[in-house]
């Protein structure tokens, strides 16, 4: 039997996500949808605290008889404007857009894809927290990337038309700019590729697998 986690999450798409990986682990994910208001935002300067505090406020909504509820803040982290947007990536998203975070790179182009691919570093992070009923549970993850220079694909959500990820070696882990790996989006955006190649690259499922290996209490290196 499936173990049920409430997500506590307005995003379509990261609910998606969550649910594509971790269905074939045992877990059936179903989203726990409040009204706008409900939770209060937290003002913390990390995605941890900002994921604990949501978690928090979500175990008081868990349905009567249910154990396990989760949250996941993720963020776009972009090197040359010092981290911004980061933890104020929903916001930034809302207002400014994509297009905005285009602008704000502007000046940054190279005909060389790596030296533009070094000029316009940037990585998501994600935190996943879940409350098992009795303890609180992380699990984090990083995908390192770039900004393109031009919006491409409809695949996705968010910011995923302006961010190419970094090659992988054979064993998934990210290759310095301008190395081909074996898993690879040549040098397309995240918001061309389907979601099961995105989740070879993702934050976020690397956050679920370590959020997963340390529920069941096997640490390894992910
Ligand atoms: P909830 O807090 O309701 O879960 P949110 O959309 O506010 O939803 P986050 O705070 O985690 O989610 O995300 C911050 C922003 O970053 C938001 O605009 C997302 O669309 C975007 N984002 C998060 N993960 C992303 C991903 O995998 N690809 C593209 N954009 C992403």
């Amino acid at each position: 039997m499936s173990t049920v986690i409430w997500f506590l999450t307005g995003n379509k798409g990261k609910l998606a996500e969550a649910a594509d990986h971790l269905s074939p682990l045992g877990f059936e994910v179903r989203q726990l949808n409040l009204p706008d208001g409900t939770i209060v935002e937290p003002q913390h300067d990390s995605l941890e605290d900002v994921a604990i505090a949501k978690l928090e406020q979500a175990k008081q909504y868990l349905p009567e008889g249910e154990t396990h509820v989760m949250v996941e803040d993720a963020g776009l982290f972009v090197a040359p404007l010092d981290g911004f947007p980061g933890i104020y990536s929903s916001y930034a998203f809302k207002t400014i857009g994509y297009q905005g975070i285009l602008r704000l790179l502007d000046h940054l182009q190279s005909e060389d894809p790596v030296q533009a691919a070094s000029l316009r570093s940037a990585s998501f992070q994600a935190v996943a927290a879940l409350w098992d009923g009795e303890n609180i549970i992380l699990g984090t993850g990083s995908c390192p990337g770039a900004i393109s220079t031009v919006p491409s694909g409809e695949e996705g959500f968010g910011f995923d038309p302006v961010f190419i990820p970094l090659d992988l070696d054979d064993l998934g882990q990210p290759l310095p700019p301008g190395t081909y790996g074996v898993t690879s989006t040549h040098g397309a955006t995240f918001g061309t590729v389907s979601m099961e190649i995105k989740q070879k690259f993702s934050h976020r499922r690397r956050a679920l697998d370590r959020l997963v290996a340390e529920l069941s209490g096997d640490n390894q290196e992910l």
